[in-house]
C-alpha cells in the first residue's frame, strides 16, 4: 500500500493545494495522512502561556474556509493544534490522535520528543522500524539515528532491517511531502511545484 505523508501546513492554502495536486499526479491511490500543524496559531508560545482569558478563534488562528475544505484526510496532532485549543478553548482542535501506527511505521508530530539547541531531534525508541514525523520543517532521513543526505524523487529502500527516522519536511515553506510504499519498502521525498 502507498501512503502520502505531509506535515506542517500552517494554514497555507496555495502550498497545500499544490501538494495535494502533486500527490494526485504521482500516487493517486495513496492514503493521505497529515503529520500535524495543519493550522497556524497566531498567538506565540509565551503569550499563550501567560493568557488569563480565552481568545476568539478569529484572532488566534489563520482559518480560511477554502483551506479547511482541502483537509479531507486524517491527521495526527501538532503543537499548533494544541496551542489553538489552549488559547481558544475550542476542543475540535484536539480531535486528532497523538500517534498513528501503519505498516511498520509510527507517525507523529516531532514536538512529542526532545530537540537540542541546533533543532536536531533526539529520538526515543519506537516499536516500528520506521518513524515519520514533522516539526522542524527540514526534510531529512536518519539511518540508525544518523542524519543522511536526501535526494528528491529517488526511492530509498528501507526494508533491510535498519531503523529509519524520516522528517517529511514542510508544506508551508517548501511544499514537501513523502511517499511511503509498504510493499516495495521504499520512501521517496518530493517537492510539489506551485499549482495555481
Ligand atoms: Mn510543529
Amino acid at each position: 500500500m502507498q501512503y502520502a505523508l505531509l506535515g506542517d501546513l500552517h494554514s497555507h492554502y496555495e502550498n497545500t493545494k499544490s501538494v495535494l495536486y502533486h500527490i494526485g499526479e504521482i500516487a493517486p491511490n495513496a492514503q493521505i495522512i497529515g503529520l500535524g500543524d495543519l493550522f497556524e496559531c497566531k498567538i506565540g508560545k509565551k503569550k499563550a502561556a501567560s493568557l488569563t482569558s480565552l481568545i476568539p478563534l478569529k484572532e488566534a488562528v489563520i482559518l480560511q474556509e477554502k483551506f479547511c475544505k482541502l483537509l479531507t484526510f486524517p491527521s495526527i496532532i501538532g503543537n499548533q493544534e494544541e496551542r489553538i485549543a489552549h488559547v481558544t478553548g475550542e476542543q475540535k482542535f484536539l480531535q486528532y490522535k497523538e500517534q498513528v501506527i501503519i505498516e511498520k511505521a509510527t507517525l507523529l508530530h516531532g514536538h512529542q520528543f526532545h530537540w537540542n539547541e541546533k533543532f536536531e531531534p533526539r529520538f526515543p525508541t519506537y516499536e516500528t522500524p520506521l518513524l515519520f514525523f514533522g516539526h522542524s520543517h527540514r526534510a531529512a532521513i536518519y539511518i540508525e539515528k544518523i542524519r543522511t543526505k536526501i535526494d528528491y524523487n529517488l526511492p530509498i529502500h528501507v526494508g533491510n532491517g535498519q531503523t529509519y527516522e524520516i522528517n517529511v519536511g514542510s508544506v508551508v515553506e517548501s511544499r514537501d511531502w513523502c511517499l511511503y510504499d509498504s510493499e516495495q519498502m521504499t520512501v521517496t521525498f518530493f517537492q510539489a511545484p506551485l499549482h495555481k
